[in-house]
């Protein structure tokens, strides 16, 4: 057994009591009550998941395992001569909910190394798909065709025990893990760059691999391993993540769960919003003739959006009532290596403009920048400019997260999820007090 491995079954024995007694002495308690609003709204705020990978405060933003993003930046081992830590170190963060040491991290990552081999017929199945499919339908298709190397459904068969079923799901986990980066990479190289192909170097690190079968020079690799620890995970209730945790608790294996998620992720309201900014700025960008907009300007941009129907992409959230602090860090990020890019200027000059806008606009709830706001200007600037491609990058890193989270699903044995549906008139009847 692996070393992370062996501390996970560690971490799994030492948690399934606390869930076991709340279960069983603690099971009536309320967490609250469901409004009509909820039911009808897409049951904003209604307490009735469980996760301990991540937790959104609304004003505070993420932790992963209770490390905010930059203690998360801060604590983690980093590659040598690397700004950002190792993705693989995240990794064992999110699994154990424990800091890692180097070594642990060194094991982790060689891991990878012996699982990452991707079948031929993935590529098989890429090549043979249109040439104007969306990446994000390559995506989950490439993920989807893998389905028949799971473990959990071997073992599943063979009728292991439902208190070990956790453990085939990490071997999954891990096989999907460590073939995504070249996954992803293929998916570009194929679509945007003739068919050439970089192989990958097993010496690189998870982050490091993916810029160099990119074909992206430094700083790249750093602003892989920030991308895909920003994008890892977001507490359970958003639509990729939920979509995750549903599928799999049907005991449908992490392939199919992952490529669910990766269609869920999909959406303009959650990842392509980040595809949707960079179109926004890129359409205000024509109309200016490529100057950067003062104060003025840019506010009459965004006002036509809105007076339009549509929303301001990038800004407002379900469950921040702040700026996200993943916009926070990838602007930092910006300041550093890009502070003079037209795009980010443009960026920046929304962040002075947006929030007084939506506030005075009087609808969204959150007036504030979120992730996608700042990360594909980014992408554009180290000539990632084919847009439909940031949701990939967005999927790699949110499978972390979701992997994880199904793991614990298993270990903690959470049943298959089916809430209860009314009809409009029930609804009709208990708003009459019938
Ligand atoms: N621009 C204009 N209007 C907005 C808005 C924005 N950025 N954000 C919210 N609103 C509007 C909503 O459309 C809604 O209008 P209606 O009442 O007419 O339907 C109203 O404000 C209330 O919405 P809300 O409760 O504040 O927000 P929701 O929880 O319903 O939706 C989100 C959250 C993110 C879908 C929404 O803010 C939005 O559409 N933002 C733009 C798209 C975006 O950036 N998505 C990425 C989110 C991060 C991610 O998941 O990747």
């Amino acid at each position: 057994m692996s070393k992370l491995k062996e501390k996970l079954y560690e971490k799994i024995e030492g948690w399934r009591p606390r869930t076991t007694k709340l279960l069983k002495e603690h099971g009536d308690v309320k967490l609250g009550d469901v409004t009509i609003t909820q039911a009808i709204g897409g049951m904003r705020g209604v307490k009735c998941l469980v996760t301990d990978i991540s937790y959104l405060d609304p004003f505070e933003g993420i932790r992963f395992r209770g490390f905010t993003i930059p203690e998360v930046l801060e604590k983690l081992p980093r590659p040598p001569g690397a700004e950002i830590p190792y993705v693989e170190g995240f990794i064992y963060l999110l699994l154990t909910g424990d800091l890692p040491t180097e070594n642990e991290v060194k094991e982790v990552a060689e891991e990878f190394k012996v699982r990452r081999k991707v079948p031929a017929y993935v590529f098989d199945v890429l090549n043979a798909m249109p040439a104007d499919s969306h990446p994000m339908v390559m995506f989950s298709s490439a993920l989807l065709s893998m389905q028949r190397e799971s473990v959990f459904v071997k073992q599943y068969k063979s009728g292991i025990s439902k208190m070990d079923y956790w453990d085939p799901t990490y071997e999954d986990a891990l096989n999907l893990l460590a073939k995504l980066p070249e996954i992803g990479a293929y998916i570009y190289r194929k679509k945007y760059r003739e068919g050439n192909i970089i192989p990958s170097d097993p010496n690189l690190d998870w982050g490091g691999n993916f810029a160099h079968m990119m074909g992206i020079d430094k700083p790249y690799d750093d602003l892989s391993r920030l991308y895909f620890i920003l994008h890892s995970d977001h507490e359970s209730g958003n639509v990729s993540a939920h979509t995750g945790h549903l599928v799999a608790s049907a005991l449908s294996d992490s392939f199919y769960a992952i490529s669910a998620m990766i269609n869920g992720l999909a959406g303009p309201l959650h990842g392509l919003a980040n595809e949707e900014v960079l179109r926004w700025i890129q359409g205000v960008m024509e109309k200016m003739g490529g100057k950067v907009p003062d104060k003025e300007e840019m506010k009459k941009f965004v006002w036509d959006t809105l007076n339009s129907g549509q929303v301001i992409p990038g800004y407002g959230h379900a469950v921040l009532r702040k700026t996200d602090p993943r916009y926070t860090a990838q602007r930092e990020f910006c300041l550093k290596h890009l502070p003079d890019d037209k795009i980010f200027q443009y960026v920046s000059t929304l962040y002075e403009v947006v929030p007084d806008i939506l506030q005075e606009h009087g609808k969204a709830k959150n007036p504030w920048p979120n992730v996608d706001a700042q990360s594909g200007v980014i992408q554009w600037y180290y000539g990632i400019r084919e847009y439909d491609f940031y949701t990939v990058l967005f999927g790699i890193g949110r499978s972390i997260g979701v992997l994880s989270n199904i793991v614990w699903d298993r270990a903690l044995g959470y049943p298959i999820e089916r809430p209860k549906s009314l009809t409009t008139k029930m609804l009709e009847d208990i708003a009459a007090g019938k």
